[in-house]
């Protein structure tokens, strides 16, 4: 089976796509703020609730032990340039296109082999856990980097409250499937809906968290909202976004880019700069806004934290 993948894709499809997208977001964004202003609405209501500028701010957030003490990427740069394929296989789209997302309300399923399996909706998924900020670098594979300070709860927290079983090994996410909310998946750039996984132990690690903000506010829709998973020695793509349920399985699961190119992308997925990518080396990486490149660190930087979950583990094979 020959799958289309997003290098194969000729730039101008995709850029004729995402002008036609943006032309009839441009549009309607006047004929509502036409509207708007005709009703005499104020100004807010006229920006509109989902520019980042205007995200709502998220309460009691307590600073995490985890914070890097590294210059933040401007938020300008965290929300314009964004993967998530979903809404548009180029950086720029994302935003744009992800605007009308509807994310509220949201209901999130915990399944699989867990003692306490239940469908949620996401206020009361998120109300038992202490929200921290986490000052954290992602990592994508195209060797971009950014630090990022999110909003969000351990994992480790929802472990202990749906109580996985024995027999639970690995940790599946899902993304929501909705081809009428989301273009991308109008188009079989990727296998829909994308998927990730973790080992249960990975998954636990205390660095491991759902995020559902940044910098202080509510995650704009392109970064994934309403709640998405950071796990920050990984390359940027194990970070699932939009996620719709979780379930916890005997069974390696399947992930999107593993079954995409299992030669390129593996379900481990960790930062490591001695092991490159087949067609293009992963040694260093242009932390946005920087104009030199900087060398990669192993596991991100978070070494001391997770080397240990691999140990005797050939990382060039479980890459
Ligand atoms: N559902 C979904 N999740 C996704 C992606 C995607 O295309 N779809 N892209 C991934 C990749 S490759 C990266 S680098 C990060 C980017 O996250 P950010 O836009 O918040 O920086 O999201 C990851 N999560
Ligand atoms: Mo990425």
């Amino acid at each position: 089976m020959i799958i289309k993948r997003p290098d194969s894709i000729k730039a101008s499809e995709i850029t004729d796509e995402t002008n036609y997208q943006n032309r009839r977001e441009f549009l309607s964004t006047v004929s509502r703020s036409t509207l708007a202003l005709a009703a005499g609405a104020s100004f807010p209501v006229l920006l509109g609730s989902r520019r980042t500028d205007a995200a709502p701010a998220l309460g009691n957030i307590q600073k995490s032990r985890y914070a890097l003490d590294e210059e933040k990427t401007p938020i300008e740069d965290i929300t314009r340039y964004n993967n998530f394929y979903e809404f548009s296989t180029d950086k720029e789209g994302p935003a744009l296109l992800a605007r009308k997302f509807k994310t509220d309300p949201w209901t999130l399923r915990i399944e699989g082999e867990v003692n306490k399996p239940a469908t949620y909706q996401l206020e009361d998924f998120i109300k038992p856990y202490t929200l921290e900020e986490r000052v954290y670098r992602l990592r994508c594979v195209e060797a971009w980097s950014m630090v990022i300070p999110w909003v969000g709860f351990a994992f480790a927290d929802v472990l202990k409250k749906v109580e996985p079983t024995s027999r639970a090994k690995f940790v599946e996410f899902t993304t929501l499937y909705d081809p009428r909310q989301m273009p991308g998946q109008q188009r079989r750039v990727l296998e829909w809906p994308y998927v990730e996984g973790l080992r249960i132990d990975e998954a636990a690690h205390p660095l491991t968290i759902l995020a559902v903000g940044l910098y202080g506010k509510l995650l704009p829709n392109q970064n994934g909202a309403p709640l998405r998973l950071v796990v920050p020695w990984k390359y940027g793509f194990k970070n699932i976004k939009s996620i719709v349920r979780i379930r916890f399985t005997e069974k390696q699961p399947g992930t999107t880019w593993n079954i995409a190119g299992p030669q390129e992308y593996g379900f481990y997925a960790n930062v490591n700069p001695t092991v490159d990518h087949p067609r293009w080396s992963q040694a260093r990486e242009r932390r946005i806004g920087d104009f030199f490149k900087r060398e990669t660190l192993m596991f991100n930087g978070y070494a001391d934290e997770v080397a240990g979950l691999y140990s005797g583990m050939d990382l060039r094979k479980y890459y």
